[in-house]
C-alpha cells in the first residue's frame, strides 16, 4: 500500500472499480476511460511504481492474469483482438504510478493505431 496511489486505493476497497478479476496477487478491473468497450487493467495488488520494481513472481502472476482473462474479455464484448500493453514511467505516458497493464479489446476496422504506432 502507497499513500496516495489511486489504485492502491481501488485494491483497498476505498475508491470503486469495476473488478474483472482477481487473485490473492493481481486485480483486474475495467478502465474508468475506456479506450474501447470491456477496456480492462491487470494490476499487482501491492504497490509497485514501474515494472522493474515487480520481483519475478509477481510480474508471472500479473502475466499469468493477464493471458487468462484476455480472451474472456474479447468474447464479452465480441472482439477480434486486443492491445496489451504497459505504459513505464511519465515519459512514457504512465499516469497513475502504480504499474498496470491495458487490455484494450479491438474491432477489425475500428481504425485504432496498433501500439507500435504509439507515439509514432
Ligand atoms: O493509464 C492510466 C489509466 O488508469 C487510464 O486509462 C485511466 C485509468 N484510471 C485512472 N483512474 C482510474 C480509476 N479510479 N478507476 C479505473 N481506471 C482508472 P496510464 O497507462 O497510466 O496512462
Amino acid at each position: 500500500m502507497s499513500d496516495d496511489c489511486i489504485f492502491c486505493s481501488i485494491v483497498d476497497g476505498e475508491i470503486p472499480a469495476r473488478t474483472v478479476h482477481e487473485t490473492d496477487d493481481v486485480l483486474a478491473f475495467l478502465d474508468a476511460n475506456p479506450l474501447a468497450p470491456g477496456h480492462t487493467l491487470v494490476i499487482p495488488k501491492a504497490h509497485a511504481a514501474r515494472v522493474g520494481d515487480l520481483d519475478a513472481d509477481l510480474a508471472s502472476a500479473v502475466f499469468d492474469t493477464v493471458a487468462a482473462i484476455t480472451p474472456e474479455i474479447e468474447a464479452a464484448v465480441d472482439a477480434d483482438g486486443a492491445n496489451v500493453g504497459l505504459n513505464d514511467g511519465e515519459a512514457a505516458g504512465q499516469e497513475v504510478p502504480h504499474v498496470h497493464i491495458h487490455a484494450v479489446p479491438r474491432f477489425d476496422g475500428d481504425g485504432g493505431a496498433p501500439i507500435h504506432a504509439v507515439g509514432g
